[in-house]
């Protein structure tokens, strides 16, 4: 058996939750590097695996996956050497850690998305206003989250925070959130990126992101 390979860009937040979880769970991955700006993704070879044509893709051994909140949850269940990141017998918490995957596909990171894409395609250098007033709002749906507990479900790590946090280090830095209104929010991110392995699987694609996203702001507003 071949480790499983991933595809993907480290400056994707949905990339870096893969890799997040990876770590988390110790597996060894091998990453392959998908330039989408040079269109590697419309290759016929990748279109063979994801006829989606999105990162993170994942090729385990002839399997294909995509969507990091499918691949989260299998490489745990497949790889995790037990089940505390995604419970298995707790059946309404692990519907509970679902519904907030599907919190950050839907919210987190399409806002995110709506944020830089001006940015990116549309020689934009502002986040639209609208973009921020939903952004504030997933905030304090997440506040309201941690009202319980440590974590985004309970008061252990699971994959929910993983997910969620490679979006919010992103949106922090672009849409950055008052630290007393969204204090829970603040302390439960510190809480993700004291693990051992956040700056290696997120912080540093996460810097490299936002540096590009800077670039391309100065260089758009000189157009
Ligand atoms: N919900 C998906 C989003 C995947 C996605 O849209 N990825 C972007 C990069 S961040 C992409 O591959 N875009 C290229 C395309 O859609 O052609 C996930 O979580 O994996």
């Amino acid at each position: 058996m071949k480790k499983p390979v991933l595809y993907g860009m480290d400056i994707s937040s949905v990339c870096r939750s893969v890799s997040l979880v990876a770590k988390a769970i110790d597996l060894d991955l091998e990453f392959v590097e998908v330039n989408l700006f040079a269109g590697d993704h419309k290759s016929p070879e990748f279109l063979r695996m994801n006829p989606q044509h999105t990162i993170p893709t994942l090729d385990d051994n002839g399997n294909f996956l995509w969507d990091s909140h499918a691949i989260i949850p299998y490489l745990v269940q497949t790889y995790g050497r037990n089940d505390d990141l995604y419970p298995q017998d707790d059946i309404f918490k692990r519907a509970r850690i679902d519904q907030r995957l599907h919190f950050d596909n839907g919210i987190l990171y399409a806002q995110l998305r709506k944020a830089v894409t001006p940015i990116f395609f549309k020689f934009g250098t502002t986040i639209p206003q609208e973009v921020i007033i939903e952004v504030n709002a997933a905030y304090e749906f997440m506040e309201t989250f941690l009202k319980d507990g440590l974590y985004l479900v309970g008061n252990s790590l699971t994959i929910a925070d993983l997910s969620c946090a490679a979006s919010i280090s992103s949106l922090f830095e672009l849409i950055p959130a008052e630290v007393i209104r969204f204090s829970k929010l603040h302390a439960w991110f510190q809480r993700i990126r004291g693990l051992p392995y956040y700056h290696e699987a997120n912080g540093r694609g996460n810097t490299k992101y936002i540096a590009l996203i800077r670039e391309l702001r100065e260089k758009n507003a000189m157009c």
